[in-house]
Formats: C-alpha cells, structure tokens, sequence
C-alpha cells in the first residue's frame, strides 16, 4: 500500500545520511514492512499515533509497522538524495539523476549545517561561516531546476498547446506530470499568484515563479538546521531571525542515543533518560551532554518533524479500514489491520479506492464503526475514523 513519502535535501556533507539513518531505526520491534520493495536509499520512519484499539477492547493486528502499549507505529518512507551542489540544476555533481529523487517526495526536509563548517561544495572549511546564505543557494538549485524542466522547448510546446482547446493545467500536466504533480495541484498553483492566460506568454520568469510555487504548496520544503551540538549561538540566532519556523536539531546526537539505548545505556529516547551501570564514565559524561543539548528550548526531536510534516504540514489524517463494525475487524478476524495515512480531505469513497480499486468500483456505502451510522460516498473522513466500506464485491 503506498504511503507518504518525504525526501532529505541540502549539500553534501550537512548529515542528510545521519539523519536518514536517526530517521529510519525503529525505536520498538517493527519487522512488518516490506522493505524488499524498497531502493537502496529508501528507509521508513515511523509515524505515531494513539491506537483505537483500546475502545473496541482488543489487541490490535497491524498488517504493517506495530502498535505498542496503544501506540500505532506507522510507515514513512524517507528518501535519502544525495548532496546537493551549486550548479546542480545544470547538471554539475551528480546532476539530474539524483533530484529525480524529489519526484517522489510529497514533502521535502532542507537539511544545512548550523555549524557553518561547510563549504556551499560540502568541503569541510577551517573557518565557519554563515549557514543562513546557504539555504536560499540550495532551494534556489532545486526551483531553478525545476524551472528549466518546465521551461524546455517551451516554443513549440506553448504555440501547440495555445492552439488547442485542452485546459491549461491539463497541458502543463503533460509536461511536468512525471515529478508527481497532478492537474488539480497546478490549478492551485495558478491561482496563488498571477500568470499569463496564454502559455506562449510565459517567460523563464513565470516558470521559475511557478517552481517555486511547487515547493511552497504541493512539494513543501521544511528547513532543518542539523549540528546544531556545534554551532555557535550566533549562528542559531541569525538562523532564527532569518526564518522562525526552522527546526533546530542534531542528528550526530539523536544516533548516539539510539545506539545507547540499544546496547542498554540508557532506558529511554527522552532527555530524561536514566543511564545504567553499562556505560564507562566517558560514556556517561557523553550521554550527559547530550541530554544538556536536548534541555535547551530551541532544540526538537526528529521524530516531531516527521510528525509535525504529516500532520500539519501535508495535512494527513489516520483511517482505519475494516469490514465488520462490530469487530472492528477484517474477514480473517484480524483486529484494525491497517492504519491508512490520507490527506485530510478524502472522502469515503476514495479511501474505498485506497483499500482496493475493486472496493471503490462497488461501493455502495461506509459505515462509521463507532456510531454505527451510514455514511454517503462524499462524506470526509476524519482522523482515527474507523470505517467499514460495504461494496458489490464483498
Ligand atoms: N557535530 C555534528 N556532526 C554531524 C551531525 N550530523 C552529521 N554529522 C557529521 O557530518 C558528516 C557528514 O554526515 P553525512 O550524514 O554523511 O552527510 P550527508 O549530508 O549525507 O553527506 P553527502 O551524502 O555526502 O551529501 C559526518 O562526519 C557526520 O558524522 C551533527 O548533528 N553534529
Ligand atoms: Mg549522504
């Protein structure tokens, strides 16, 4: 079943890998995740959330990710792309192939160097220097490069498509459809700042005005600011000040924790870890300060970005799907197997089409499992709603 998936940008060396890395071990046991079907630099975070499973009264049997002590453990899947250089849009570094990658990104993570040690190369530098300079070089790589995908052979592809009486949206889908943007997206984007009504009109400028658009509302680009253990407080504040809504984080940290945790140092990933009689004293003094940087206010976990990107920033809603409303269970008596990540907004009969495009083709009504209510195709379904899809097929 797909799910959301989130892509980590920046230049090279800013910790994208480490963060990827924090990002995809799993903090309980969760081996149910088809992985096989996964590419290399594919990895699944794990979204979480409160189970219902407490209501009906039973325990719960996740199809994928688990559910511990009422907590659902659901798939993410993070994308690691490599780094990102200046002149990446015209095929400098690894060139194209790599910001392929964001074509399956619903959501993009910006991770730069707080530390400024850095060079906009990825070169490690002597002397650091202002990370805020480097955010706006990378997203400008990425909507540049956008920008000319967008605006290649534009001639031809603008006099063909003025000359033809399809919509406007649905030709620019033609062109850019293959990065994952879909027709009722472009009509978003078109209606967020003003562009001319004939495409043969378009400049580069309202292509690169379009691309940035892209990243603002249908690929959003969420700032992280890693090695934060090592930047100087100037450095965050100028950070801040350019940007309030930055998450400010250390990767290195959040993987030492969990490497402590799993050789029994530490009994939890919270900063109020208790440390055991496992670690040497070095260890401790190591785990001390880390639990020091994770007190300071302005630091965030890893794990509220991922939640914070799902759940605010992209808007989803958990469902539940199941077959009987009594059970809260599916034919093989399996209690809520599956816990489906949706944009908010999806109404019943498209989660109908979620489970199996057989179930939506036969839909006949929902049922709302808790109040036992039928509810029509249009109706919106809501966060940890559990809903029993009766269809022709079943
Ligand atoms: N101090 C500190 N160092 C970090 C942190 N995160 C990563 N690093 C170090 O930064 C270096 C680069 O980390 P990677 O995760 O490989 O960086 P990357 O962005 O994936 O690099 P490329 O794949 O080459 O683009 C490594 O030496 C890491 O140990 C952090 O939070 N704090
Ligand atoms: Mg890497």
């Amino acid at each position: 079943m797909s799910t959301v998936k989130i892509g980590l940008i920046g230049k090279p060396n800013v910790g994208k890998s480490t963060l990827f890395s924090a990002l995809t071990k799993a903090p309980v046991d969760i081996a149910n995740y088809p992985f096989t079907t996964l590419k290399p630099n594919v990895g699944v975070g794990w979204l979480t959330s409160r189970c219902p499973e407490s209501e009906i009264g039973k325990k719960c049997t996740p199809r994928e990710g688990n559910c511990v002590n009422g907590t659902r453990y659901i798939p993410v899947e993070i994308i690691d792309v490599p780094g990102l250089i200046p002149g990446a849009s015209e095929g400098k570094g690894m060139g194209n192939e790599f910001l392929d990658n964001i074509r399956d990104s619903e959501a993009i993570i910006h991770v730069f160097d707080a530390s400024g040690m850095t060079a906009p190369d990825g070169t490690a530098l002597q002397e650091s220097r202002d990370p805020v300079e480097d955010i706006e070089i990378i997203e400008g790589e990425i909507i540049a490069w956008m920008a000319d995908r967008l605006y290649r052979d534009w001639d031809k592809f603008s006099r063909k498509a003025d000359a033809s009486s399809d919509r406007i949206e649905r030709v620019l889908e033609t062109k850019i459809g293959t990065f994952g943007i879909r027709e009722n997206q472009i009509s978003l984007i078109l209606t967020r700042d003003s562009f001319p009504s004939k495409l043969s009109q378009w400049e580069k400028e309202h292509a690169t005005k379009f691309a940035s658009l892209v990243f603002r509302y249908i690929k959003p680009i969420i700032r992280v600011a890693n090695k934060c253990d090592a930047a100087p407080p100037e450095y965050i504040e100028n950070i801040r000040k350019f940007d309030s809504s930055i998450y400010f984080i250390s990767g290195e940290y959040e993987l030492t924790l969990e490497k402590a945790m799993k050789a029994g140092m530490i009994d939890s990933l919270e900063a109020d870890f208790k440390v055991s009689g496992k670690a040497n004293q070095a260890q401790s003094n190591a785990l001390e300060k880390i639990r020091g940087f994770l007190s300071e206010k302005y630091v965030t976990r890893m794990e509220n970005i991922l939640f914070h990107i799902v759940r605010d920033v992209l808007k989803y809603v958990v469902a539940y799907p199941v077959a009987d409303e009594s059970t809260w269970g599916d034919k093989k008596g399996n209690i809520l197997p599956d816990a489906l990540l949706m944009p908010y907004g999806t109404t019943a009969l498209e989660l109908a089409f979620k489970v199996h495009s057989d179930i939506g083709e036969g839909f006949i009504k929902a049922i709302d499992c808790r109040s036992r209510r039928t509810i029509g195709k249009d109706h919106v379904i809501e966060d940890s709603e559990v809903v029993r899809i009766v269809s022709r097929t079943k």
